[in-house]
């Protein structure tokens, strides 16, 4: 275990891949890692892309990879999909895109999905996060697919978060509409060189205006951008990355930086703890006895509020007396 932390620390790209492989696998010796490289983290930009697919989001990460790469950046990219079962989930298209990108020792880039449980992945992903910011990457993008719960979960890990929109995706802003608009940081217009693409930035303009200032610090809030890009015409790269930067200094100089991320250990805590309870609480109640003891209270026999004042007992939350 020590020399994968060790290496990895050192820049060894394989000892880092080793690693995102454990965590993707749970193994108990992931977590006995990451307490050793938590010290070590901390220091990179973690950004979120999300938006529908088919937005344009890989074509606008390979372009951001590129412009942060002429600013001397190393860069982590995580795309994550979870709606495959798969490892390496990632759509062919995608691969192919930032393949271009797999050459630089600057860059690293790795694909993850999901293996059951969502809230799994966001956990994982967190984690592939912080392992790549130990190892020095900086700033650490994740791409999601999509735009439903899923990804709203794994977009909390992110610092600052990009939603992209596609002209001519009609149900797009009502998407917006329906949530994501909490949760976006800055906007991204893609494919500027389609016809409506000015309308779509009106329209999205308006909404933001209806609503201004949602999000950050009351006396100093962060005015939403929308910036326009094109691959097409390999236009507004710059712009979303001098964006990148702002946010990034709007967070720090106002406290947002660390009240988010306060807010954001304290829940991994207590997830972290919820999951222990309930593993324990699974593996020392069987499944007969879960059932003899719904029986009794489904026929009055006992109260739910003793049953589980029992079901602590044996699972060492109560004191035994
Ligand atoms: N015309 C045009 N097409 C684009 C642009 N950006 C991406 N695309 C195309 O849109 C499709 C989806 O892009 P992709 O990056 O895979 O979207 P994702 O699903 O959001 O990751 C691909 O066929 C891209 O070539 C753009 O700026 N202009
Ligand atoms: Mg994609």
């Amino acid at each position: 275990m020590r020399t994968i932390v060790e290496r990895l620390l050192n820049g060894d790209r394989r000892a880092l891949a080793r690693m995102v492989t454990l965590i993707e696998n749970d193994a108990p010796v992931a977590r006995e890692c990451l307490a050793e490289l938590h010290q070590h983290a901390g220091r990179a930009h973690i950004v979120g892309v999300t938006g529908s697919p088919g937005a344009g989001k890989s074509t606008l990460v390979t372009r951001m990879v590129r412009e942060l790469r002429n600013r001397n950046k190393k860069v982590g990219v995580v795309a994550v999909d979870p709606t495959s079962p798969f490892s390496g989930g990632a759509l062919l298209g995608d691969r192919i895109r930032m393949m271009e990108l797999a050459g630089d020792p600057n860059v690293f880039i790795r694909s993850m999905a999901s293996r059951g449980n969502l809230g799994g992945l966001a956990a994982s992903t967190r984690d592939v996060v912080r392992t790549m910011d130990a190892a020095g990457y900086d700033p650490i993008i994740i791409e999601t697919v999509g735009t439903g719960q899923a990804e709203v979960e794994v977009m909390r890990t992110a610092q600052t978060v990009i939603v992209v929109v596609a002209p001519g995706m009609g149900d797009d802003i009502q998407a917006i509409k329906a949530g994501i608009l909490e949760i976006a940081d800055i906007f991204v217009v893609s494919k500027m060189d389609k016809p409506g693409a000015e309308q779509a930035v009106a329209e999205l303009a308006m909404l933001l205006s209806l609503d201004p200032a949602r999000r950050g610090h009351n006396k100093n809030p962060w005015r939403i951008p929308i910036v326009k890009t094109s691959a097409l015409k390999s236009a507004g790269i710059e712009q979303l990355v001098d964006a990148l930067d702002q946010h990034r200094r709007y967070l720090t100089e106002t406290g947002m930086m660390a009240l988010r991320a306060q807010r954001q250990i304290r829940s991994e805590l207590q997830a972290l703890v919820l999951q222990a309870v309930a593993n324990r609480l699974q593996s020392r109640i069987s499944e007969d006895e879960w059932n003899a003891l719904v029986e009794n209270i489904v026929e009055f026999k006992r109260d739910p509020y003793s049953v589980a004042s029992d079901l602590e007992t044996r699972i060492g939350m109560n004191k035994e007396v």
